[in-house]
């Protein structure tokens, strides 16, 4: 890593790595890119005072198409992963990256856990309501009636999983809803996500324009939450109760204390050699 320009500020072309994309032509993941190294610009961050932390799937590509330090994990273990990172070097600024599938399926349990853990890291989930990767099955977010699959020809008929509200539920410091088709916005929602304190979610509505192609829709639906972030999860669920899902905005900032590890759980390196000697 070129580390000789660090006093310079870093552009957001300095955080994209020269591995070109193997995305589809319009994915959405690709404003997601945009808007993370916008938002690393912003914060004036050095590259390698950031890490992010991935999963499996399309969307988990993101790390290595950053020039960031980075981690392209187990499918829905990256969270597991970033909160031992951010507990062992507390300096860094840890961002976790993932899909719908990996993050809310295989990850759900983890999903849930750090929310209520709140280890201080920024968790972007790119929901294309479908599991991209693996070529078009349903995910917890697809809608019901979605006969898209083969697998499911006459839909999943679940109800879809409802990610802001889990976050809110299993205690998210800070929640909101981003569109990859604005990446100005959404890299502003991530400098939030970033400087806010314990365990920031940020659901962002990324089409897949390969096996949702009716995803391209979405510009036309997404629009702003149009009402102030509340810092009383109360209210944050009412509101819930009455989102269309394409509401944008941060809808709550919480006041919880990141988790910190006590100081008497901290062993230095030589204490643990000497424990696992044989
Ligand atoms: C434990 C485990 N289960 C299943 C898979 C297969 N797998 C790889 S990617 C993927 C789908 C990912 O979907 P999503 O997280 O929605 O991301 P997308 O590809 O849509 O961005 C699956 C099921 C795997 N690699 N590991």
């Amino acid at each position: 890593m070129d580390t000789t320009a660090a006093a310079e500020p870093l552009t957001a072309k300095d955080y994209k790595s020269d591995y070109k994309p193997v995305w589809c032509p319009g994915c959405g993941d690709f404003g997601v890119l945009s808007a993370v190294t916008k938002a690393l610009s912003a914060l004036g961050l050095r590259r390698e005072e950031v890490a992010i932390i991935s999963g499996i799937g399309c969307s988990s590509r993101l790390p290595a198409y950053t020039s960031a330090y980075g981690f392209h994990g187990v499918h829905g273990r990256a969270l597991a992963v970033a909160a031992g990172l951010k507990l062992a070097r507390p300096e860094l600024t840890v961002l976790v990256a993932g899909g719908d599938g990996d993050g809310f399926s295989i990850g759900g349990n983890h999903f849930m856990h750090a929310c209520r853990r709140n280890v201080d890291l920024t968790y972007l989930v790119m929901d294309n309501q479908v599991y991209g990767m693996t070529k078009g099955q349903a995910s917890p977010t697809t809608a019901p009636e979605w006969e898209g699959s083969k697998l499911t020809p006459h839909g999943t008929g679940i109800n879809p999983f409802v990610p802001l509200a889990v976050a809110l539920a299993a205690g998210a410091n800070f929640i909101a809803r981003g569109f990859s088709g604005d990446p100005n916005g959404l890299a502003k929602l991530i400098v939030d996500a970033v400087r806010h304190p314990g365990l920031s979610f940020v659901h962002i509505l990324s089409p897949c324009t390969t096996y949702r192609p009716e995803q391209k829709d979405w510009k036309a639906l997404v629009g702003d939450a149009g009402v102030e972030p509340t810092t009383d999860p109360g209210r944050a669920g009412k509101r819930l109760m009455s989102d269309d899902g394409f509401r944008v905005g941060v809808l709550y900032y919480g006041n919880r204390p990141p988790y910190a590890e006590p100081p008497a759980a901290r062993s230095s390196l030589e204490a643990i050699e000497q424990a696992f000697a044989v």
